[in-house]
């Protein structure tokens, strides 16, 4: 590269992440044929409209290309209908809601220190200025249980045109069929935004919305799918011309969700991107990929107990996915910044997070939220899970001291080196 200054930070940041464990949850490392994909001629190309249908020229290889992405992603979820434009998973929800809700109209998600996402109606954001959200929430902050009961009182109440299931900080597995039971009741489409989990449920290590009666799916490409950042929205019913305006009928959704996708909310899609979701998607269909989403929840739940053992309280006391939600200030009296830092400096990197009823803000909560995809990308076993715990405890337990956080930072980056990235391989 002659931009000396950014391939510099490109050479620092791939140091970073080669010399450091990622424990994001919402991060992996992509393999290098996904990145060949992102990187290539791709990015030069406009095509507003679907194959087959352009606005532009000199489709014979967008159209074929986003073809097999989408005919990948129906069989990786077992839909209908793929739209793989969405740039992202703000977009692509925010394409669901504009597909089926009428300004004023409600939408109910879960609330969001209990788990639920900014797309879900946080205050601040272009839908919830749009639309009313309602909320449901756990039942059992101990357990994880969430409050059916409450969620089909409110359903009733406020009538919501969507009940979205989805979460990026939440512990546990859904019940889809209590959802499916209560959408059905009030006459609600089924949302599921699987952003966090869209890998293990391709891999079948996790149930499928769509199977238990959810009629969309949306999600990132990029997190345990191990794909290029950008979405991906299945949905079922007929997919018809998306140049044709249908009727608001819950067979439409196909159409409906497309035509909101483009022209509604987005102009060219990412043709370079949709290359590489098309490349994520034949990935995860190998025999390969299932033994990787086993092994990530294996890994979850080790490195969960290993937390427990060492005073870590855990939100919901364990893990059914990919990830953890660990109360910190509950556990060490420090708030999850101080956390976040301390790890940051032995190069453990996560994210502070707020935990159920919080009451402390954002940006210093009490919580700290971690997860095994990234680092099972990487090769680690359950045995390392420990090794990880300990770590994490001694970081914290001496975080005034620079020499033992010195000693540990040395340990973590020479483990690491063991590890090459899929990028090296
Ligand atoms: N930022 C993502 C996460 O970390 O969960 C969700 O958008």
């Amino acid at each position: 590269m002659r931009d000396k200054k950014i391939q510099d930070l490109i050479a620092a940041e791939e140091k970073r992440q080669r010399e450091g464990l990622e424990l994001i949850p919402s991060e992996n490392y992509v393999s290098r044929d996904v990145l060949n994909a992102i990187g290539s001629v791709f990015t030069n190309k406009y095509s507003e409209g679907f194959p087959g249908k352009r606005y532009y020229g000199g489709q014979i290889n967008t159209d074929k290309v986003e073809q097999l992405a989408i005919d990948r992603a129906k069989i990786l979820f077992g839909s209908d209908h793929a739209n793989v434009q969405s740039h992202s998973g703000a977009p692509a929800n925010e394409a669901v809601y504009y597909a089926w809700v009428e300004p004023g109209e409600t939408i109910m998600g879960m609330e969001l220190s209990h788990g639920g996402h900014l797309t879900h109606g946080r205050p601040g954001t272009m839908p919830a200025k749009i639309f009313n959200f309602v909320r449901y929430g756990m039942k059992d902050v101990e357990t994880g249980e969430i409050d059916y009961d409450q969620m089909l009182q409110t359903a009733k109440k406020t009538k919501p045109r969507i009940i979205i299931a989805g979460f990026s900080s939440y512990p546990r597995e859904l019940d889809y069929k209590k959802f499916v039971a209560i959408g059905n009741e009030v006459g609600a489409v089924l949302m599921a935004d699987m952003a966090h989990i869209a890998g293990l449920i391709a891999a079948k290590a996790l149930a499928n919305p769509l199977d238990a009666g959810f009629q969309v799916m949306t999600t990132t490409t990029h997190k345990t799918l191990r794909g290029p950042r950008g979405a991906l929205i299945c949905s079922n019913g007929t997919v018809s011309n998306p140049f044709q305006p249908v009727d608001k009928k819950l067979t439409n959704l196909p159409t409906l969700i497309d035509r909101a996708v483009f022209p509604g909310i987005q102009g060219g899609p990412h043709m370079h991107t949709i290359a590489a979701k098309a490349v994520t998607f034949g990935e995860a269909m190998k025999p390969e990929f299932k033994v990787y989403a086993r092994q990530v929840l294996k890994n979850s739940k080790k490195l969960a107990d290993e937390l427990m053992k060492r005073g870590f309280k855990l939100v919901t006391n364990g893990t059914d996915n990919h990830m953890m939600v660990a109360d910190v200030k509950a556990s060490f009296g420090i708030d999850g910044k101080v956390a976040e830092e301390v790890l940051d400096k032995i190069g453990l990197t996560l994210n502070k997070q707020i935990i159920p009823d919080d009451p402390l803000p954002p940006y210093k909560p009490s919580g700290i939220r971690l997860g095994t995809p990234a680092i099972t990308t990487r090769g680690l076993k359950e045995a390392d899970m420990t090794q990880i715990a300990e770590w994490m405890s001694q970081a914290i337990k001496h975080r005034r001291d620079d020499k033992i956080l010195n000693r540990l930072s040395k340990e973590v980056k020479e483990f690491c080196l063991k590890f090459p990235l899929p990028s090296d391989r």
